[in-house]
């Protein structure tokens, strides 16, 4: 009997140890961009909830979707153009930023990288700013959705964050490149590190272990 709640307790305790490997609670409003009313960036009447977007050479679309359950995502054509939503953190806190760019072979972006970045403020005040990843142009496959992801701390005095995507003229092209898409852009919240539950656990299993043998 006490041998059966000392495996309950074990395996209740690798469970918890296990979680701090996941992030939990997405963090972006309409990361997939599935609700809102799609059109040309210049377009007012183009609503992207959640994100607030610059430039006109942009497109929210429903063109080339990334996962089977949705429908819409966005694209962008030029280095006018970008999009980025602003989120709530907590200083010296981890966070993993991710998602997926694609880029056609109908529509050959030589020359134009696609950059997803965070950047982080306290108030208006912008502290600092990392690079997440890019889709680099005559480089990454063409046709296939590419997840950019990363892991960041959120700078002490932090108290936003802001994800940031658009492209860049990296490769010195300087006429029109060609089309890239974003989807299923995704930040989460990294737990605390289980120190407490492994400590907790350690203590629970001391205490079980004294009485099985006591
Ligand atoms: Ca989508």
């Amino acid at each position: 009997m006490k041998g059966s709640v000392l495996l309950v307790a074990l395996f209740v305790c690798a469970s918890l140890i296990s979680l701090p490997n996941y992030a939990v609670s997405g963090l972006l409003t309409n990361g997939g961009f599935e609700t809102g009313t799609p059109g040309w960036y210049g377009d007012t009447a183009t609503v992207i909830e959640g994100w607030t977007r610059w430039g006109s050479d942009g497109w929210y679309h429903t063109d080339y979707n990334h996962t089977a359950g949705g429908s819409k995502a966005i694209k962008s054509w030029s280095d006018s153009t970008g999009i980025y939503q602003d989120f709530a953190v907590t200083a010296a806190t981890q966070y993993t930023v991710s998602g997926f760019a694609y880029a056609p072979s109908t529509d050959t972006p030589v020359g134009w990288d696609s950059v997803m970045k965070i950047e982080w403020f306290n108030g208006a005040s912008k502290l600092s700013e990392e690079e997440v990843g890019r889709f680099i142009s005559g480089t990454d496959s063409l046709d296939t959705w590419k997840e950019i992801a990363g892991l960041f701390t959120a700078p002490t005095s932090a108290d936003t964050g802001r994800i940031v995507m658009f492209l860049t003229d990296a490769n010195g092209e300087t006429a029109n490149g060609g089309s890239i898409g974003w989807d299923d852009m995704d930040v989460d919240v990294v737990p605390e590190p289980g120190s407490l539950v492994l400590l907790g656990c350690g203590l629970a299993g001391i205490f079980l272990a004294k009485r099985r043998n006591g």
